[in-house]
């Protein structure tokens, strides 16, 4: 962290300015509920363009639970002031759901903590598939507005520059 690192603004909750210039970025996203996940993608892809990021990667893995390997592996490769892990893991009636979002959740967050590479949190963890759609830019597909890739590669940025 350094003396002009963005600070938690004071008076509003609103995001800092963030600037991406010179910052590498790897987005390594899961292909279950491709549908979901490709729009996380784009809103990660835009805030990233946005804030003026010119070296970003894509890797793609079958499924969320598959992200810690993959964001760990990155990580240590090096090169890379973040990694965003995006994907989608919808409950519906297995508990199959508890054990995908409960360990891509604790993996994704100790990657990050044995590499000392920030890794972002962008995996959505829903009830019912409207409710991840809701999440990942509502019926428009928006890249920015509810989107939680956006948000996602918004908190790389700032973890990159902490
Ligand atoms: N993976 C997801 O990313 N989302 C899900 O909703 C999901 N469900 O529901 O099963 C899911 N399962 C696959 C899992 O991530 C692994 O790819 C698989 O278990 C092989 O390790």
């Amino acid at each position: 962290m350094s003396a002009d690192s963005p600070t938690w603004p004071k008076d509003s909750l609103t995001w800092p300015k963030l600037d991406a210039k010179g910052l590498s970025f790897a987005i390594v996203v899961a292909r279950f509920n491709s549908g979901i996940t490709e729009k996380l993608l784009a809103g990660a892809r835009e805030a990233l363009s946005q804030a003026g990021a010119a070296n970003t990667q894509v890797f793609s893995v079958p499924g969320a639970f598959e992200l810690p390997f993959a964001a760990k592996k990155l990580a240590t490769r090096g090169g890379f002031d973040a990694i965003i892990a995006l994907g989608a893991v919808i409950r519906g009636e297995t508990p199959h759901f508890d054990y995908v979002a409960g360990e891509a959740a604790r993996g994704l967050q100790q990657a990050g903590l044995d590499t000392g590479v920030p890794v972002i949190f962008g995996v959505l963890t829903t009830d019912t598939r409207e409710q991840a759609e809701a999440r990942a830019g509502g019926p428009s597909g928006s890249a920015t507005d509810n989107n939680k890739g956006y948000d996602a590669a918004m908190t790389a940025i700032e973890m990159a520059r902490f």
